[in-house]
């Protein structure tokens, strides 16, 4: 047993950590163009003038707002890394030729919300950011490779923000719903599968990871905003299918297992309750087209009181999705017990785990923890799986042109192996997407955090030609195509 002939091989990105051209073609701005990096703790800060206008600077974090009168600004002197990306927008020709030299079958890429709808309200799109797309999607179509998109990557227009709140309005379903279907409509044939949002789960899962005593408020607006996700992802899957059968929707989940750090029944009871916040809500709604029994639980424990009309319910059950879609990077251990050991790395927090090695971010390397998601979450949802994130955030270093980047293959080497296992388990995997396949800018806005089987050259002060530099790994990953995963050495 081994990976089907038809597997899926490929990378991924999104657009707002690698398109730059930010202000280029009619695109419209969203909130990301407005953040820096703060070099001391390394925090994304949001840069604004208030009502008199002074400048200022706020700490991104869940529910921050601007005071009355404030609105977003550039500043000459600060340096946004979203505004340049890694310029994909315009060597998108030079880099599939890359992908397609490795023998990539899929990319997965993200469309700019607001490349269509500069302001996310507009009747008709802009054919300036539909030609773009359109030309990406027939590049690869010519390299023989899939495209797999996803339509929000945490890129809501940032006008729609402003006006109506973002996703914590009603009426982001219908933004939403007429901007999905402009793209089910201009790229059909071109495109067949599609991710509505990326990482649905995660405005709950990192509320609970790394939320500091977050307050029944935090979580009831969690709450509010993923069911308003829920019903615009599913009315959009309904959609995608109704416009084009061929179409094949996927959830897609931020997988972090939990583990109990120890086997006291209190532990296993909070890693239980984890998962179910965590993974299983989110994945019950998108999977199953229904909120699962556990869900009255989790509402009442933070006294939360949902917006939920039935109309809403017959969408969830009309727009499940075709395939489980997720990305991994790590498990956390999570205790009841007084421990000060705990991983506070950028994104990551639990108990250390003392089985595991831990990256120069804090993220655990755990390649058994994928075969347990997998085994897991197929046996739950009989859906065909595809791991669309997956990856080592590292420093690379250029040494005479060259970038041994032995640690990546390691890390990659010991996922797909354990994918292997899952599969001749039984599990039905039909992909997987190496997050960053080229360098691009990290979540966090570091560039010095890279994952890709290409180096980008660009630094976190913004210098660098954009040349590319092929990797160590970029020759292993090739064979591994190659071979359908047998060679990985
Ligand atoms: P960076 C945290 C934990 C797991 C996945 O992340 C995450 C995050 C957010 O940082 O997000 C995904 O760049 C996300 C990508 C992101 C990638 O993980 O912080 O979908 O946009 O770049 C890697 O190393």
């Amino acid at each position: 047993m081994s990976f089907p002939a038809d597997f899926l091989w490929g990378g991924a990105s999104s657009a707002h950590q690698c398109e730059g051209a930010w202000n280029v073609g009619g695109r419209g701005p969203g909130k990301r163009d407005y953040m820096i990096v703060d070099r001391k703790t390394r925090q994304r800060l949001l840069t604004y003038v208030d009502r008199d206008g002074t400048r200022r600077l706020m700490p991104l974090g869940s529910g921050t707002q601007l005071p009355e009168g404030a609105r977003y600004e550039i500043f000459d002197d600060c340096f946004y890394p979203d505004h340049d990306g890694v310029d994909f927008y315009h060597r998108y020709k030079e880099d599939i030729a890359l992908f397609r030299e490795m023998g990539f079958k899929v990319f997965r890429m993200s469309i700019s919300w607001s490349r269509l709808f500069p302001r996310g309200d507009e009747a008709k799109p802009n054919q300036n950011g539909i030609a773009f797309y359109k030309d990406v999607f027939e590049e690869l179509q010519k390299n023989g490779i899939e495209p797999l998109v996803t339509l929000w990557h945490d890129d809501t227009p940032l006008f729609l923000e402003e006006s109506i709140g973002g996703w914590s309005s009603r009426k982001m379903i219908g933004r939403y719903e007429k901007y999905a279907e402009a793209c089910f409509r201009a790229f059909k044939g071109l495109v067949r599968y599609w991710l509505p949002f990326n990482e649905i789960n995660n405005v709950l899962l990192f509320l609970e990871m790394f939320g500091k005593n977050p307050t029944d408020e935090m979580y009831q607006a969690a709450y509010q905003e993923l069911h308003y996700k829920f019903v615009a992802g599913a009315r959009a899957a309904a959609k995608a299918r109704q416009i084009d059968p061929r179409n094949c929707v996927g959830c897609m989940i931020c997988g972090v297992p939990f583990y109990p750090a120890t086997c006291d029944p209190k532990d296993i009871m909070l890693n239980h309750e984890m998962w179910e916040k965590g993974l299983l809500y989110s994945s019950d709604v998108l999977c199953r087209g229904e909120y699962p029994v556990f869900s009255h639980r989790l509402w009442r424990e933070h006294k939360v009181n949902l917006d939920i009309l039935p109309q809403d319910l017959e969408d969830l059950k009309k727009g499940t999705v075709n395939m489980y879609t997720f990305s991994y990077y790590m498990t956390s251990a999570v205790t009841t017990h007084n421990t000060t050991d705990i991983v506070g790395g950028n994104c990551t927090t639990g108990v250390r785990n003392p089985y595991l090695e831990y990256s120069e971010w804090g993220w655990a390397n755990d390649p058994l923890g994928l075969r347990y998601f997998l085994e897991k979450m197929y046996t739950l949802y009989k859906l065909p799986m595809m791991i669309v994130e997956n990856g080592l955030g590292a420093v690379d270093t250029v040494e005479d042109g060259q970038i041994h980047d032995s640690y990546r293959m390691d890390y990659l080497r010991g996922h797909i192996q354990q994918m292997k296992r899952a599969v001749e388990n039984g599990v039905d995997l039909i992909g997987y997407t190496a997050w960053g396949c080229i360098d691009l800018v990290s979540a966090g806005g570091e560039m010095k955090k890279r994952y890709g089987f290409v180096y980008v050259d660009r630094d976190d002060n913004g210098a660098g030609t954009f040349q590319r530099l092929k990797k160590d790994s970029f020759a292993w990953y090739k064979k591994v195509i190659e071979s359908n995963g047998e060679d990985l050495d």
